[in-house]
């Protein structure tokens, strides 16, 4: 239904309902007739989804509620019988990889299943629907004025009033709140669904996507993490001194964990608003602001999105067809609810792509739209596979590759579609504030991409049970963010539902895979492009070559396990964290110096592993 994000949940979702002739020892014939019957059924469903969901998500009522619902469930029903269906097939000899990996996409790939009880699929869908638009519709003040969510999460970026600012982090987790019920309803529906599949629980099903052994999976994670975490760590420490010199002891304390809403994002997982206060003292400092820019030269939301289509299009992409701008929503709507949070959608599985955002001009929505572009370009190169492989070769593939390619937004990249002026470039002695800005943006991300599916995989395998929902969220926030609420929280609370993720359904790790697989791809792209100097500087903006392979890598789709694809383009088999840690190494070690003397990370739970 919507974005890709749920592509490949409607596809399984969209299971079909076909007769299933129960037969003692089914054959291979009878596999791939099967599969045949689930990937036609699939398609005819998929259109019909989408569009409800495009309508519900941009046009939040009642009726728009209601038909979400009924089509979500309709989806569930399909994909259950589906997924079960598939599992007839478990020891069959003689499969083609194709089916055996078709069927195993059909048995793993529904977020959030329901149980055969009769209704389980209808109540899941009307909360799923509920918890969704609530967060769409929610709101908070800044200095007492009713405020919506969209310009709430800008403003965090520019607000520099303490007050002012835990009163908006403050008044939107309220979001939160009346929706915990709902969510331990929906674990208690989605785990039963699961068990039926023949999984421990919902968060094990959501493991077993990445073409390894699903236990594998958390362990991988924590592995890659632990290789950026030091990164992380000195970027902590600085930020904190700063923000210490500018707030003073009694807002921020030179040591211990930083407080949540100083950090120019609600949920502090991107800092690069508050470059301003972190940029090196004196000449460190880069001289331009892609936000500020995009004002003077008169950028609007629509100049944003072109601009970001011509990036793609310098490779030797096809252009989006017209249908994009008719069809998508750019900005918000005045007169009416929608979810604003960022997302894009392939609705006809073939050219009727669209991006749904409230966009901004400024600096991060500038980075959103290529984010988003990147799924869409995703969508329409693997638009000829058969229905069970339109999807990313993981998920965090698809969300890497818009990020990947928003690296290349440098500032010769700046200059050469005229938004900085050529003497405006800043020289080499600005690389540290160059590599900050995009180490504040980038590397929070990777303990907070963690931290929000391990939350729900405690939540799924009851480790974390109802009563300890907040205290969880904020416990992990403290271990791997080092970060403390602004004010006192308790089970009152519903933090989680604060975060678009949690009410939207929409699982996690996928960012923090991208997190970590951009930077390779980045890497991989400029050696293709035969660039020399530091990676940083690297624009592979108009490179065919880099393009072509980018294009093959994209229409190979969901269709060959991820280690393939991604030694087809970055000749390695593994997701490294080292490709990231080599963007940042300068950086790293001037970090470092200016740490000397600080007392760096915080107490709180120490974790495990790292
Ligand atoms: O949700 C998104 C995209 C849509 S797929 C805007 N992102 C995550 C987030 O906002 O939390 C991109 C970065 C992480
Ligand atoms: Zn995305």
């Amino acid at each position: 239904m919507k974005s890709v994000v749920s592509t490949l949940a409607l596809a399984a979702a969209l299971t079909f309902a076909a007769p299933l002739i129960a037969q003692p020892a089914p054959t291979p014939a009878e596999a791939d007739a099967f599969v045949a019957e689930a990937e036609r059924a699939a398609l005819a469903f998929s259109e019909y989804g989408s569009r409800i969901a495009w309508v519900n998500a941009t046009y939040i009522t009642e009726d728009t509620d209601w038909l979400s619902a009924k089509v979500g469930a309709e989806g569930t029903v399909m994909a259950v019988k589906f997924a079960k269906g598939a599992a007839r097939f478990n020891n069959v000899k003689g499969l083609s990889p194709d089916t055996v990996r078709k069927l195993g996409i059909l048995k793993q790939g529904i977020t959030l299943p329901a149980p055969s009880t009769p209704g389980a699929a209808e109540e899941l869908a009307t909360i799923t629907t509920r918890l969704q638009s609530a967060y769409g519709k929610g709101k908070g003040t800044v200095g007492g004025k009713v405020t919506n969510g969209n310009d709430l999460e800008a403003l965090m970026g520019t607000t520099r009033d303490p007050a002012l600012l835990s009163e908006m982090w403050t008044s939107w987790h309220k979001v939160g709140q009346p929706m915990r019920a709902d969510y331990v309803r929906l674990v208690e529906i989605a785990n039963a669904g699961a068990k039926e599949l023949g999984f421990a629980d919902t968060g094990a099903m959501w493991r077993a996507g990445y073409d390894m052994p699903p236990e594998a999976f958390a362990p991988l994670m924590d592995k890659l993490a632990a290789q950026v975490k030091p990164l992380y760590d000195d970027l902590h420490c600085y930020t904190r001194t700063k923000l210490n010199a500018k707030y003073g002891d009694a807002v921020q304390p030179k040591t211990g964990p930083i407080r949540a809403d100083l950090l120019g994002n609600m949920w502090a997982q991107d800092w690069a608003s508050i470059y301003d206060i972190v940029a090196p003292a004196g000449a460190g400092d880069v001289g331009y602001d892609i936000g500020e820019l995009l004002v003077a030269k008169g950028y609007d939301p629509l100049k944003m999105v072109k601009t970001g289509e011509g990036f793609y299009s310098s490779l030797g992409l096809a252009p989006l067809p017209a249908s994009f701008y008719e069809r998508s929503q750019i900005t918000k709507p005045a007169d009416r609810e929608v979810v604003c949070h960022a997302s894009a959608w392939d609705i006809d599985n073939k050219d009727d792509l669209r991006i749904k955002m409230c966009t901004k001009v400024n600096a991060s929505d500038f980075v959103t739209i290529h984010h988003e572009l990147g799924h869409n370009y995703y969508q329409r190169a693997y638009n000829k596979q058969p229905y069970l492989y339109l999807n990313g070769a993981n998920d965090g593939f698809h969300e890497a590759i818009g990020d990947f390619v928003a690296l290349s937004i440098t500032p010769d990249y700046l200059v050469k579609i005229g938004l900085l002026d050529a003497a405006k470039v800043p020289d080499a002695s600005k690389d540290i504030g160059l590599l900050l800005r995009q180490a504040l943006e980038k590397v929070p991300g990777v303990p907070w991409t963690l931290l929000v599916d391990k939350w729900r995989w405690g939540v799924f395998d009851g480790s974390t049970p109802p009563s300890a929902y907040n205290k969880s969220w904020t416990d992990l926030r403290l271990q791997y963010q080092g970060i403390i609420p602004p004010v006192p929280r308790s089970e009152a609370d519903f933090d989680p539902g604060a975060k678009y993720h949690i009410p939207g359904n929409t699982p996690y790790a996928r960012y923090f895979l991208a997190r970590i697989l951009q930077f390779q791809f980045y890497q991989a792209a400029c050696k293709q492009a035969g660039w020399k100097g530091p990676l940083h500087r690297c624009s592979f903006y108009g490179n065919k070559e880099v393009g072509a392979r980018l294009n093959a890598m994209l229409e190979a789709g969901a269709s060959k396990p991820w280690p393939e694809t991604l030694e087809k383009f970055t000749g390695t088999r593994d997701m490294d964290g080292r490709a990231m840690l080599a963007y940042f190494a300068p950086l790293q070690t001037w970090l470092k110096a200016q740490n000397k003397g600080q007392q760096c990370g915080w107490s709180g739970p120490k974790i495990a592993g790292l």
